[in-house]
């Protein structure tokens, strides 16, 4: 009853009214629904019949972050974000179905043949009553170091972008101000607001959880754990209304927190495993 495979989609629900819907493309969280309220932006504009990446929910960004470095070649080649958010994945495993709680493992497929690297990447959701748990599982199976960044690109929904408060940034963490051309800088510790376009990277973020209030008496709190970086990301109406796939306006729905190891590229030596996770709490 816990869990429903559709064909293009897994359905989770809990015995409280909690629910996710997965996409196996990109092994997209599309939906969360927790005290019967959604809890994920998903632009009515996205594609959802597999021709671009999901516009919204939680896309999972690998094995680079942003648009390909210069070298090595075969990251190079790589378009905007990594191949993990267009990939077919499959649902490996029911790791727990019980009323108050469920959780399931993907798989992504084999990499692409232009990436000639060995690792293999799993993804297990876990869904109770006020969580939603993302875990990424990437293994080095290859005989040779392995490099990537990675990030759980989430879209959190918001009533109104311009009312939310964002804490948890502790005053002097670094990041990068991609609106500002690359700029660093320090946080100053005060609650950051969405009063222009936003698009920073901070990098190894002490509390390792950032809390969002939504200025309506409700939010998010995000934790994370393995990795250390987040991205904080609204368009607001000059880049989000030159988006194709965003909705009219979208931009005001939601703030993405994104946890993820993005400063630099991490190397994984053979034969390791990385967990990187996110928990994100309906407050
Ligand atoms: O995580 C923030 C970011 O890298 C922004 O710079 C913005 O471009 C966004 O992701 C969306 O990227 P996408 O490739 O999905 O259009």
């Amino acid at each position: 009853m816990g869990v429903t495979e559709t064909g293009k989609t897994i359905i989770l629900n809990t015995a409280s009214g909690a629910s996710a819907e997965i996409y196996l493309f990109g092994a997209t969280v599309t939906s969360w629904k927790s005290g019967g309220k959604e809890r994920l932006f998903l632009s009515g504009k996205s594609a959802l019949d597999s021709s671009k990446p999901i516009r919204g929910g939680i896309p999972i960004v690998f094995p680079i972050f942003g648009p390909p470095p210069s070298s090595p070649p075969e990251y190079a080649a790589l378009s905007q974000h990594g191949f993990a958010r267009t990939q077919d994945w499959t649902l490996d495993k029911i790791v727990m179905d019980r009323p108050e709680g469920v959780s399931i493992r993907l798989a992504a497929p084999p990499p692409p043949d232009s990436f000639p690297h060995r690792f293999t990447l799993a993804y297990v959701v876990t869904l109770t009553e006020h969580q939603l748990s993302t875990d990424l599982h990437i293994t080095n199976t290859g005989s040779e170091d392995f490099i990537f960044q990675a990030l759980l690109h989430n879209y959190l929904a918001v009533p109104d972008s311009s009312k939310i408060k964002i804490n948890g940034v502790d005053a002097g963490t670094v990041y990068k101000d991609k609106v500002l051309g690359m700029k660093l800088d320090e946080s100053d510790g005060n609650p950051l607001v969405i009063d222009k376009e936003i698009d920073r990277v901070y990098q190894k973020v002490p509390s390792q959880e950032i809390t969002v209030d939504d200025g309506a008496g409700s939010g998010f709190k995000v934790r994370f754990r393995g990795f250390e970086d987040c991205t904080i990301w609204n368009p607001q109406e000059a880049t989000g209304s030159k988006m194709a796939d965003m909705e009219d306006k979208g931009w005001e729905r939601y703030v993405c927190i994104e946890p993820g190891y993005v400063r630099e590229f991490k190397t994984l030596p053979a034969g390791e495993e990385f967990i990187g996770a996110q928990v994100i709490t309906a407050l």
